[in-house]
C-alpha cells in the first residue's frame, strides 16, 4: 500500500467514507546557508520526495476534526473560532491549531471539514516534517475555503504559527521551500526580500541524506540563544540584521565584540557569501567547488556557530573520505543531530551506503539511515 491509500484507509476507518480531496506538502533538505534565514541572509534548500498529506473531506458545521497516522489515529478536534486553544496531548494537531489561527486572524472565513494526515518526513531528523504539516494544513484549509492565498502567504503563515503557536522561533526557510520547492531544483532564497530564484541540481549528482539518528537535545533552548546572539551582534552595529555587516566590517570591529559573539556572528556573514557562491557554482556542475564551500560550512557551524555533535561529524568526516573533492558534504539544518547532506555523482552512492555501514556504528554506537532523494515540488493539490 503507498501512502496515498494508507491515508485513505485511516480516513476511511476514522469518518467513515472515502476522502474527497487531497493535498501534499514537501520536506527540505538546506545544501548550504544554515541560521541565515532569522538573520535575512541566503539559503540555498531543495524541497525533497519525503512529504505530509492530508485526506480531508469539508464538514457543514465549523469543526475540524483531525486524525493522524503517525499517533496511531489519535483525533481531536476544535471549533474554528479565535481564540483556538492548543492541545497538550494531541500536540501533533498545534500545527494545523497553529496555521487556522493564522488564517482566522487574517480575516479569513474557512469551512470546517474532517482531516487525515499522514508523512514520511522523519520526525525531529532537522528534515522540516513541521513546516510540511503547516504548509500542508494552510493549503487544505484556505483551498477548501475557495481561498486562493498565494503559496509565498502560506509559507509566511506556516511560520507566523510555528512562532506564535508552537512557539518555536523559526525563520523563513523551511515552510518557503516546501510551499514552492521546484523539481529539480535547490532555491536560492533572499530570505529579506522573499525574492527567490532556481537553481539547477546538475545531472548525475546525487542528493544524499545521512539520517545520524542521534537523539536531538536542547534544539529549541539552543536554537533560540543562537537567535539572539546574532540579534545581540546587530543591534550592536546598529542594523537591521547580520545580513547589512560584511566580513571586513565584522573583523575591523571584532575587538568590540566577545569571543562568542564574534564567532557566532563570522559563521553568519561567512555562510551568506558561500550561500551566494554556491547558487552560481553548483548549476555549472562544478562539484569540486560545491565540495570546498560545503565543507567551509561545515567547519564553521562546527567551530563558530558550535552547532554539530560528534555523531555528525564522524558521518561527515566518512562521507569525505569517499567522494574526495568530487562533491560536498555538511551538517544540514538546526543542527545538535539530525542530518548530514551530501551532493555527490550518483555513481559515489553504493560506496557511500558501503562506508556508513562499515564504519558509523563502531564510532558511535548509532546506526544511520540513509535517503537519497529527488529534489521535488513544492505543495500541490493532488
Ligand atoms: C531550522 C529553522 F526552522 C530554519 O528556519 C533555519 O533557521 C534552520 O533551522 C537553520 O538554518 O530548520
Amino acid at each position: 500500500m503507498d501512502m496515498k491509500q494508507q491515508l485513505t484507509a485511516l480516513f476511511e476507518k476514522t469518518f467513515g467514507a472515502q476522502p474527497e480531496l487531497f493535498y501534499q506538502a514537501p520536506g527540505r533538505v538546506n545544501l548550504i546557508g544554515e541560521h541565515t534565514d532569522y538573520n535575512d541572509g541566503f539559503v540555498l534548500p531543495c524541497a525533497i520526495d519525503y512529504q505530509a498529506i492530508i485526506a480531508a473531506t469539508p464538514r457543514d458545521d465549523q469543526k475540524i476534526v483531525v486524525t493522524a497516522a503517525a499517533f496511531d489515529g489519535q483525533t481531536t478536534e476544535f471549533e474554528l473560532a479565535l481564540p483556538i486553544e492548543s492541545s497538550e496531548n494531541a500536540s501533533w494537531s498545534n500545527y494545523v491549531r497553529g496555521v487556522a489561527t493564522a488564517l482566522l486572524e487574517r480575516g479569513l472565513e474557512l469551512k470546517g471539514a474532517n482531516m487525515a494526515i499522514i508523512g514520511n518526513v522523519p520526525q525531529g531528523a532537522g528534515l522540516s516534517s513541521s513546516a510540511c504539516l503547516e504548509v500542508c494544513a494552510g493549503l487544505a484549509l484556505t483551498r477548501m475555503a475557495g481561498h486562493d492565498v498565494s503559496l509565498k502567504d502560506l509559507a509566511l503563515i506556516g511560520q507566523e504559527a510555528e512562532n506564535q503557536f508552537v512557539g518555536v522561533n523559526c525563520g523563513i526557510m523551511d515552510q518557503m521551500v516546501s510551499a514552492r520547492g521546484e523539481e529539480g531544483h535547490a532555491m536560492l532564497l533572499d530570505c529579506r526580500s522573499l525574492d527567490t530564484r532556481s537553481v539547477a541540481i546538475p545531472e548525475g549528482a546525487a542528493v544524499v541524506i545521512i539520517n545520524s539518528n542521534k537523539q536531538r537535545g536542547l534544539v529549541d533552548s539552543e536554537y533560540n540563544t543562537r537567535r539572539q546572539q546574532c540579534e545581540a551582534v546587530a543591534r550592536h552595529f546598529e542594523v537591521k540584521a547580520l545580513r547589512d555587516i560584511s566580513v571586513d566590517m565584522l573583523e575591523a570591529r571584532k575587538d568590540e565584540l566577545d569571543e562568542v559573539a564574534y564567532r557566532r556572528a563570522l559563521h553568519v556573514v561567512t555562510e551568506d557569501v558561500r550561500t551566494l557562491e554556491a547558487a552560481e557554482v553548483m548549476p555549472k556542475g562544478d562539484l569540486r567547488r560545491m565540495g570546498e564551500l560545503m565543507a567551509a560550512s561545515h567547519a564553521s557551524m562546527r567551530d563558530d556557530f558550535e552547532i554539530t555533535v560528534p555523531e555528525i561529524d564522524a558521518i561527515v568526516d566518512i562521507v569525505k573520505a569517499v567522494i574526495g573533492d568530487e562533491g560536498g558534504v555538511r551538517m544540514t539544518g538546526g543542527g545538535f543531530g539530525g542530518c548530514v547532506v551530501a551532493l555527490a555523482p550518483e555513481s559515489k552512492i553504493e560506496a557511500i551506503k558501503q562506508a556508513i555501514d562499515s564504519h558509523y556504528k563502531t564510532m558511535t554506537g548509532l546506526v544511520a539511515d540513509i535517503y537519497v532523494c529527488k529534489a521535488s515540488q513544492g505543495a500541490s493539490v493532488l
